[in-house]
């Protein structure tokens, strides 16, 4: 890429009166993520940074890996303002690899380990991605031959770097490692802090994927408050037990805000009680973010009795519905102070304060991070609803996006939004598509959604993404996916499908639908068969009737697959 180009990737994020704004009121810093970083390892060189498996790195340690993966990136050919997937488990490459992104001014794009040639060729399509960093085995999986199926289809892809046995591809680990013979001074990446970081992946509703471009100003300052309201200091030890990938383990405040305030991030593969409890003990572990589904089998483990848990001092749990029944159970039976968090990737995080009433941290969501948050709860004609009405959630702020990444320039209309999507009002409001309302304390109470999302555990699905892949399916002429409650990941998806003459079996679906290169979550647990879809009086599919038949379970037409 020319450095002009770069340079016009690089910009218009944020409408310039804007960001002059946050800056005056000093949100922005002018820092950049891996500045904040190298500073937190200046004060703390010697302090435990990061345990994975056996390794144990030093703040110095770390820093000496990122310096030498920055290097080993750019003379891979990766430079300022390329996008790079980076697809990696919780292992310490996927923070040097991160960390050596930023040093070389290249932005990182967040995949989850899980997906598969469907979301990858996208992300490679919508982010214009020159590169991409993954591992070579997963969870059984061997992701090289997910690199030779996906570079078949987008030669445009330059470089593919693995961690662990490498194949026929570049070696992460020997690129980038401390010593190695290449040595680039990657110091002077020019990497602004309003310059775009990273992409997270937004959860979506559509069937396009869309990408959240985070810049250094905004990204960095919702992690330095998170980790304030989370009282993180160098004497923290945080569990990376969810996907390290996900913008509530990166930066809520996680392992960014805990690294950056001179604290300890151990990484673990597996979320297993087992394997966490062990580790908590082992590394006298004092943080943990959970989904409430992680919580509850946490909850529910028998070996819960066989470890020291004492450590635990705040457990954090976020990304979707905390039944307060589960709630109620947290510190009691794991100790530690219970925290909600109620975020999203496109930038807004409430969370329940640590010296909150316990009725509040059990029964809210808890509040935005900033007095710059904006918060406006509308109706269905974008008009307030009275306090205390439960209302559509609408967010604007100092680290809220204004607009989704196009890799090309976006141009903002006169509000500072971005004029070709509907997630944003005319005046720069992201519709989160959650209900809330607010309680006469402050607080944030999320009571069910408006987008066409299926929550899985923590895990969003949009139902149109799978509704698309269905109806490729010769034998389905009309697809529709809806959520059907789940005890243990609070939602599942469930297809409704109306047929040809000849049904495939569930089982056959399931097959055809991984044929088709998408993740193992987006796979409907449960199909039916169904004579017609319900229909609105305008045409649209009417999904709330259909959950009703799934909870009434008496649909005269339904047939359940075999
Ligand atoms: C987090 O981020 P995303 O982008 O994966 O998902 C955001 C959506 C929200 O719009 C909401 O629908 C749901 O996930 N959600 C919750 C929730 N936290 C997120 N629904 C009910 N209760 C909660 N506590 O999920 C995320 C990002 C940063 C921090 C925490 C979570």
């Amino acid at each position: 890429m020319s450095a002009q180009d770069a340079s016009k990737h690089r910009s218009a994020t944020w409408p310039e009166d804007i960001a002059q704004r946050y800056r005056a009121l000093g949100y922005w810093t002018g820092d950049t993520l891996h500045a904040h970083l190298e500073r937190a390892a200046a004060r703390h060189p010697q302090r435990t940074a990061l345990v994975c498996g056996t390794r144990r790195w030093t703040h110095a340690g770390l820093q000496a890996h990122i310096l030498a993966a920055a290097a080993g990136l750019h003379a891979a050919g990766i430079g300022a303002g390329d996008r790079v997937i980076v697809q990696l488990p919780n292992i310490a490459e996927f923070v040097v690899a991160t960390f050596g992104l930023f040093r070389i001014g290249a932005v990182p794009l967040f995949a989850q380990v899980a997906h598969r040639r469907s979301e990858i060729t996208q992300f490679i399509e919508q982010g214009d991605v020159s590169a991409w960093i993954t591992v070579d085995r997963h969870a059984g999986f061997d992701h090289r031959a997910l690199v030779r199926e996906v570079r078949a289809l987008r030669p445009t892809l330059r470089s593919v770097l693995i961690v662990g046995d490498a194949a026929e591809f570049a070696s992460f680990d020997a690129l980038c490692a401390p010593g190695a013979a290449v040595v680039v001074d990657a110091s002077d990446s020019g990497a602004a802090a309003c310059d775009i970081a990273l992409l997270q992946l937004s959860g979506g509703s559509t069937g396009i994927p869309k990408l959240i471009p985070r810049t250094h100003d905004d990204y960095l300052y919702s992690i330095r408050e998170s980790a304030r309201i989370c009282a993180i200091d160098e004497q923290t030890v945080f569990l990376c037990a969810l996907p390290a990938s996900h913008n509530f383990t990166m930066s809520s405040p996680g392992i960014f805000g805990v690294l950056g305030a001179g604290g300890c991030v151990v990484m673990t593969r597996a979320a297993d009680p087992a394997t966490c409890f062990a580790l908590i003990e082992r590394e006298g572990v004092d943080t943990v973010a959970l989904v409430p589904a992680l919580a509850q089998a946490w909850l529910d483990s028998s070996k819960r009795r066989d470890h020291d848990l004492r450590s635990l001092r705040l457990v954090q749990i976020g990304g979707a519905h905390l039944a307060p029944s589960i709630a109620a159970r947290v510190e009691p039976e794991l100790g530690g102070t219970l925290q909600q968090v109620f975020g999203m990737a496109e930038g807004l995080v409430n969370y329940t304060r640590l010296d909150d009433p316990p009725e509040r941290r059990i029964g809210a969501q808890g509040r935005p991070i900033s007095p710059g948050d904006e918060i406006r709860i509308v109706d269905d004609e974008d008009c307030e609803v009275p306090e205390g009405q439960v209302g559509h959630l609408l967010a604007r702020g100092p680290y809220t996006i204004r607009g989704y990444y196009r890799s090309t320039h976006i141009d903002f209309d006169a509000w500072g939004r971005d004029p070709d999507t509907g997630a944003f009002t005319t005046d720069g409001f992201y519709r989160t598509g959650d209900r809330v309302r607010r309680t006469s304390d402050g607080d944030l109470v999320v009571v069910g959604r408006a987008k066409d999302q299926i929550n899985r555990g923590g895990e969003k699905i949009a139902a149109e993404e799978v509704e698309a892949h269905l109806l490729a399916h010769p034998d389905i002429v009309e697809a529709a996916l809806v959520a059907v409650p789940d005890h243990a990941l609070g939602e599942k998806p469930c297809a409704f499908i109306v047929g040809r003459d000849t049904l495939p079996t569930v089982r056959a679906l399931q097959v055809f639908l991984r044929g088709r290169g998408i993740a193992d979550y987006k796979i409907p647990d449960r199909c039916i068969a169904i004579g017609s879809l319900p229909r609105t009086p305008i045409g649209k599919i009417d999904k709330p009737a259909l959950r009703r038949l799934l909870v009434a379970h008496t649909a005269p037409t339904e047939t359940a697959l075999p």
